[in-house]
């Protein structure tokens, strides 16, 4: 907070002059004191009160809840997002021209639809529709705004005509988008089970490309875990609807990461060039990949791993306490991804054995509180998902911000996710996680 002092001078011309003192009080007092002071001031934070120009923006209740027309100013420039999904119209309005990269694309589906075979056709209209939600363009005038709009696109075609296509053609795209420079991969599509999806993520995780996927529209219809959301490493996204409840068709099958608005969802449409309203956990993915652009922009040095901790620590709990089924860790908050010091941890070993002392450096706890420790862990086993949440107990935060526990994780899990929760230094409940492996 900045004091100011008010200071007139003989022809009543006003000046502002910043005061400096240890304390507010002392600021002030001496704000006051100073020669021709007309009194003390407060600095307050402003900004341009422009809402976007863009005629559909009211239609979009989406981005009312993600807050976006609040977000600073962020260059995306450097932002290239993967849609691996029907193709991408690149010639629609609300694309800037080359923004949807065709010198880059592919199709890999050969379906001689996409006679170039650069990914910029959409007979479906699914994939535009998706890269139209994380980047069409804001404030032009035309059709809709976006999260991430100045990102680029790599279209990616994977699925044909009517939607459909093959675990092998996903699993090739993804690594095709991490070779071409995607800085985050989008897939807002999902099936049964298939060896191939697990490497194809983990060579993107491992080359610090993030993968959104959509967690699945089987809620009220056998809700059962469904790829490559259910991918380790794979940022899996439910659908939330205007009233911010997690959508019926959602998957809730405990694969969930994190919510995002999907139900109702205004956005471009490449048959007819204009627009139009689609539902699905597939428009909610496309918010969180552009949540993630902007992450990325803002947070360059980034790895995978702390852009899922950064998404997770700030997004907002809904629906029962801490991480759930319905939601994963909350209601994405892209707002809070670029404008707070997102809480981080470390965890001194992410591979641990039978029994194991973890730290954790948490610069974000409260020193002299108590964090609790669990253990969350999923196995997937074809289309089942056993989740089991284990509480390891708890530990002290130490003036440093370092809490030490030792821990013994369950030994017939392969992966898991360590919980660790505690009251921030600003006062706030504060929760993050971490993907551990046992082996
Ligand atoms: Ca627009
Ligand atoms: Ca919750």
């Amino acid at each position: 907070m900045t004091t100011l002092a008010q200071l007139v001078d003989a022809t009543g011309r006003p000046t502002f002059v910043e005061v400096k003192a240890r304390t507010a009080a002392e600021e002030r007092r001496r704000a006051d004191a100073l020669p021709g002071s007309a009194g003390h001031a407060t600095e307050a934070r402003v900004r341009t009160a422009a809402t976007p120009d863009d005629p559909s923006r009211p239609l979009q209740w989406a981005l009312d809840v993600l807050r976006s027309d609040d977000l600073p100013a962020v260059d995306l420039t450097g932002q290239l997002i993967a849609v691996v999904d029907t193709g991408v119209y690149a010639g629609h309005e609300d694309f800037a021209p080359g923004q949807v990269r065709c010198d880059l694309g592919t199709d890999l589906v050969g379906d001689a639809l996409d006679p170039a075979g650069d990914g910029c056709t959409d007979p479906e209209g699914h994939g535009t529709h998706v890269a139209g939600i994380a980047a069409a363009v804001t404030n032009n005038a035309k059709g809709v705004a976006s999260l991430a709009s100045g990102a680029q696109i790599l279209p990616v075609r994977v699925l044909d005509k009517d939607g459909a296509g093959t675990s092998t053609a996903i699993a090739t795209g993804i690594v095709y988008a991490v070779d071409h420079g995607a800085t985050v991969i989008n897939i807002s599509a999902a099936g049964d089970y298939s060896e191939v999806y697990d490497p194809a993520v983990a060579y993107a995780t491992q080359h610090n490309v993030p993968v959104v996927v959509a967690a699945g529209n089987n809620g009220t219809t056998g809700n059962q875990a469904l790829w490559p959301a259910s991918s380790p490493g794979a940022i899996a996204v439910t659908a939330i609807d205007q009233n911010g409840t997690v959508a019926a068709y959602s998957n809730t099958s405990g694969v969930a990461d994190i919510a995002a608005p999907g139900t109702g969802i205004y956005g471009l449409d490449a048959k007819t060039g204009r627009y139009i309203y689609k539902s699905g956990t597939s428009m909610a993915s496309p918010e969180v990949a552009a949540s993630v652009a902007l992450y990325r922009a803002t947070h360059p040095a980034s790895t995978a791993v702390q852009v899922r901790q950064a998404l997770t620590a700030t997004a907002q709990d809904a629906g029962e306490p801490g991480p759930d089924a319905q939601y994963g860790a909350g209601i994405v908050n892209p707002y809070a991804l670029v404008s707070n010091n997102v809480p981080t941890v470390t965890i001194s070993s992410l591979k641990v054995t039978k029994r194991t002392r973890i730290t954790v450096h948490a610069a974000a706890f409260k020193p002299g509180t108590n964090v609790t420790v669990t253990e969350t862990y999923r196995y997937p086993r074809k289309n089942i998902f056993i989740s089991k949440t284990v509480a390891l107990g708890t530990a002290r935060v130490s003036r440093a911000g370092t809490a030490t526990r030792l821990i013994t994780p369950v030994q017939s899990a392969k992966t898991g996710t360590l919980t660790i929760r505690g009251t921030a230094a600003d006062g706030t409940k504060t929760t993050i996680t971490n993907t551990i492996k046992v082996g």
